[in-house]
C-alpha cells in the first residue's frame, strides 16, 4: 500500500457478479476507462477474485472486485465459485450483470445478496437483444442498461450505486463522539520493537487525521514522555488515547477530568460492533483450561517477535486460564473452518480490511454461537481495564 493512497479498508468495495462471459471484466474496464482486467470470449477468463483500487466520479476512492462467473462448472469451477462466494463478505455494494435470458441463477444470486443485506444494482449488459423488460419482470428491480464493450451507460450505473449507499457511509468518524473543535487530545503511542521502521501504524495515522479533521489540537507522545507531555499542557486534555498495551500505565497517570480510551476501542467501534466485542470479551471470564481459542488475523503478515495475536494474547490468556489452553491461529480465508470447536474467537483489529468484512465475521461467529471479540478489547479485558475505557 502506498502512503499516498487512501487505505483499502476505507474504500467502498463494489463487487461485480454474473455468469461467465456476461461482461463483468469488460464492464470494470469501461468504468475505469482503462484496460486493467483481462477479457476474452473464453468462458472462465477471470479465475481468482481481482481487487482493483481506483477513484471514480462520483463515488470517490473505491475497490472493484472482479469475480469468476457464478455458473462455473467442474472441479476447478467449483473452487472458483467458492472464491466468488468468499468475496461477499467484503462487498459494500454489488453489481449483478445479466446478459442472457435465462435468469434462474441471477435470481438465486440476488436472493443471496439480499440475505446478506448487500445493496445491489442490476446491470443488463447489451450484448445482444434487449433484456431489460424481462430482467425487470423476473428480478423485480429496474436494471441499468449498459454496453460494456462500447463503454455506454457507466455514468448511470455509478449514479445508481451512489443512490444505494446508506447516508452514513463515509461519514463515520473515529473520534467525533468524544471530542469537539479546539479540544486538546493526547495520544500515547509506544514505538516498540513491533513498530514499523520510519513510519506510524495505520490506526495511529487515521486517528490523527480524524482529530485534525475535527479541528482538535493533537499532541503525540510515548509512554516515557507522558508525564512531561501532561506537564506541558495548561489544562488536562479532553481525551487521552493510548495503545492498549500500555493502558494500565497510562490509566494511572491520566487526570480524572480526561476521557481515557484506546486506539483499539475506537477501531472496534468504527470497524466492527463494539457491543458484540464487549460481550465476547466477557467469555474470557468463563474460559476453562480445556477450551480452544481461535485467533483470527484478517490478512497474512510476517509474524513478529512480540506479535500481539501469536505471542502476547496467548501468553495473557494462558496466564489467566492455565498453560493447557489451546490457542489456534488462522489467517485470511481459513477463518470459516470448524468455528463451533471454539469457546472464543479473538479477531485482529482489521486495519487493512473494510467494515463490511469485520461485520460479516461477527455474523459468522454469532451464527455458530461462538463469542467473538478483538485484540484490543481482549487485552483490555485481560489486563483488567476494560471497564475503565470510555466507548
Ligand atoms: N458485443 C458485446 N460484447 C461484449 C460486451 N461486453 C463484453 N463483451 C464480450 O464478451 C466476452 C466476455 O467478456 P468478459 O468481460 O471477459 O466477461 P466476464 O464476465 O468477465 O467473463 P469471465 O471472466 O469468463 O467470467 C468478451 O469477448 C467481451 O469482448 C458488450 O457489451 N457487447
Ligand atoms: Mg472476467
Amino acid at each position: 500500500m502506498s502512503l499516498q493512497n487512501t487505505p483499502r479498508g476505507e474504500r467502498l468495495h463494489i463487487a461485480v457478479y454474473g455468469k461467465r462471459n456476461s461482461g463483468k471484466s469488460t464492464l470494470i474496464n469501461a468504468i475505469t476507462g482503462q484496460e486493467i482486467a483481462i477479457t476474452s470470449p473464453v468462458a472462465g477468463t477471470t479465475a481468482d477474485p481481482v481487487y482493483q483500487a481506483m477513484e471514480v466520479h462520483p463515488i470517490g476512492p473505491c475497490v472493484f472486485i472482479d469475480t469468476a462467473g457464478f455458473d462455473d462448472e467442474g472441479d476447478l469451477g467449483k473452487l472458483r465459485v467458492a472464491k466468488t462466494v468468499e468475496t461477499l463478505s467484503r462487498a459494500d455494494v454489488a453489481i449483478l450483470v445479466c446478459a442472457e435470458d435465462d435468469l434462474t441463477q441471477e435470481s438465486a444470486w440476488l436472493e443471496t445478496l439480499r440475505a446478506r443485506k448487500i445493496p445491489t444494482v442490476v446491470a443488463v449488459n447489451q450484448k445482444g437483444e434487449d433484456l431489460s423488460a424481462k430482467v425487470e419482470q423476473e428480478l423485480k428491480l429496474k436494471p441499468v442498461v449498459v454496453n460494456a464493450k462500447e463503454r455506454i451507460g457507466t455514468d448511470e450505473l455509478l449514479r445508481a450505486i451512489c443512490a444505494l449507499l446508506p447516508e452514513e457511509f463515509g461519514a463515520m468518524s473515529l473520534t467525533a463522539h468524544l471530542v469537539e473543535k479546539n479540544d486538546v487530545v493526547l495520544l500515547v503511542m509506544p514505538q516498540d520493537k513491533g513498530a514499523p521502521k520510519g513510519r506510524l501504524i495505520l490506526p495511529q495515522v487515521q486517528t490523527i487525521r480524524d482529530l485534525l479533521d475535527h479541528f482538535c489540537i493533537t499532541v503525540c507522545t510515548t509512554l516515557e514522555t507522558l508525564p512531561q507531555a501532561l506537564g506541558a499542557l495548561k489544562h488536562p486534555p479532553k481525551a487521552v488515547i493510548c495503545d492498549s498495551q500500555v493502558f494500565p500505565e497510562v490509566e494511572r497517570q491520566t487526570p480524572k477530568e480526561s476521557i481515557l480510551t484506546s486506539f483499539s476501542v475506537l477501531f472496534a467501534r468504527y470497524k466492527g460492533d463494539l457491543s458484540a466485542f464487549r460481550r465476547g470479551a466477557d467469555a474470557i471470564d468463563r474460559l476453562k483450561e480445556s477450551d480452544r481459542v481461535l485467533i483470527a488475523e484478517s490478512c497474512t503478515h510476517k509474524s513478529q517477535e512480540e506479535d500481539i495475536g501469536r505471542v502476547k494474547i496467548p501468553r495473557l490468556l494462558r496466564k489467566k486460564v492455565g498453560e493447557g489452553l489451546t490457542v489456534d491461529v488462522v489467517s485470511g480465508a481459513d477463518f470459516k473452518k470448524n468455528l463451533t470447536d471454539y469457546a472464543l474467537i479473538i479477531h485482529c483489529g482489521g486495519c487493512m480490511v473494510n467494515r463490511a468484512f469485520v461485520l460479516s465475521r461477527i455474523r459468522e461467529a454469532e451464527a455458530a454461537g461462538v463469542p467473538i471479540t478483538n485484540y484490543g478489547i481482549a487485552i483490555a479485558k485481560l489486563t483488567g481495564i476494560l471497564d475503565k475505557i470510555q466507548d
